[in-house]
């Protein structure tokens, strides 16, 4: 008999074991993306990714430096922020990376302490413990750096009633297009240089108390071209994961390779978005523009039957409006998994979009590498970078 196949969130108990406690995490706070022009940017996530207008610090709020733009889908928040002059940390973080994420901020009861214990354990400071306040409250934030010039932003916002941080306005806009149906970030994958994923591996244990939970090596993640390496982290209950990508020796050049020379070195490759009704955000994202990449090719959809029946799931949504959509479908022991990745949304072949649909399925679709990886070299063969 098919299993009993939900679609789960993780709570807040503690699911890996060897996960350390020091550093409770409560979920991904914001995600502060770094651009050329925060906002056509932000007119572009609420068009195509139907996020809602949420905060606004800039001018107009007393700011001088820079503008910045807070995005809202059910539990997602992202930031887009630009500099207004020239002599920026901001400014130089786009020169050199093009439009990408800088910080990657989580969410916890204690920012002070998370500061601590990893500042203790051998972070980079990014910015020491800081109190802000307004009329809703105060909020403390401090950040660390991790791989690249990435930033984890330690948000406590216990004693905080108002709706981003303090120094940003309401933004209310006559312009609001609707909600794709993204809920939550499911992961955030990083890329980092030849040989150095071990060594971020060792940091997330080390300096965040995180546990490696799965590994793909170069044997499963290749294709008649190239490879990579990938290791899942997580932390201790589940919310927070993070893969990390290095590139393997390949026939042609690997795309994280690809990533890291236009990047210019270490960074976010990929943001997983979770949703219930992956058709329904699928075929909006498509009508409002979002390029996917290629479909997979049809003895993919011949096989998933196969794949499927091998663990004993029955799939609820219709093969063929799957098919006709270009989402993939991967199974394990648990449940199965739909999954989709866009092309990347700068120029720079750089940072991209997945959207994920988990129905039990705690893996990351490994059954779907090759589909996937081929596809991406079709691109990579199009811009001359295989
Ligand atoms: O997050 C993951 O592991 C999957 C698959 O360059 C993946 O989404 C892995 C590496 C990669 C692109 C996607
Ligand atoms: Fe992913």
């Amino acid at each position: 008999m098919a299993k009993d196949i939900k679609n789960v969130e993780y709570g807040l108990e503690k699911i890996f074991e060897g996960a350390q406690d020091f550093l409770p995490l409560l979920g991904t706070d914001y995600v502060e993306f770094y651009v050329g022009n925060a906002k056509q940017a932000a007119h572009f996530y609420k068009t195509a990714f139907g996020f809602q207008s949420h905060a606004y610090a800039g001018l107009e709020t007393g700011v001088k430096d820079r503008a910045s733009y807070v995005l809202k889908q059910d539990k997602i928040r992202i930031v887009l922020t630009t500099a207004l002059k020239s002599d920026s940390e901001i400014g130089e973080h786009v020169k050199k990376h093009g439009d990408g994420v800088k910080i990657v901020a989580l969410w916890v009861e204690d920012a002070r302490k998370s500061y601590e214990e990893t500042i203790k354990r051998g972070a980079k400071s990014f910015m020491e413990p800081k109190v802000e306040s307004d009329e809703h409250g105060e909020v403390v934030r401090a950040g660390i750096y991790t791989y690249g010039e990435t930033v984890h932003m330690f948000v406590e916002r216990k004693n905080y009633k108002g709706d981003f941080l303090p120094g940003f306005r309401k933004w209310e806009s006559d312009y609001n297009p609707e909600p794709v149906g993204l809920k939550f970030i499911d992961h955030m994958v990083g890329n980092v240089g030849w040989n150095e994923m071990n060594v971020w591996v060792k940091w997330y244990e080390d300096v965040m108390g995180f546990v490696n939970f799965l590994s793909f090596d170069d044997k499963q993640i290749t294709t008649e071209y190239s490879a990579l390496m990938s290791k899942v982290m997580s932390n201790g209950n589940g919310r927070i994961k993070f893969p990390i990508n290095e590139p393997a020796e390949g026939k042609k050049k690997s795309q994280i390779e690809e990533y890291l020379d236009f990047y210019e070195g270490s960074g976010v490759q990929h943001i997983a978005v979770a949703t219930d009704d992956i058709l329904k955000t699928v075929s909006e994202m498509r009508a409002r523009g979002i390029e996917f990449l290629s479909t997979p090719p049809k003895s993919y959809y011949d096989d998933v039957p196969v794949r499927l029946d091998k663990h004993d799931h029955k799939l609820q949504e219709d093969i063929d409006q799957l098919r006709s959509l270009g989402i993939m479908i991967d199974a394990d022991e648990e449940g199965y998994l739909l999954q989709i990745f866009t092309k990347p949304i700068e120029d720079r072949p750089t940072l991209f979009f997945e959207v994920i649909q988990r129905m039990g399925a705690k893996g990351f679709g490994a059954g779907n590498f090759k589909a996937l990886f081929e596809s991406i070299e079709r691109e990579q063969e199009l811009r001359g970078t295989l």
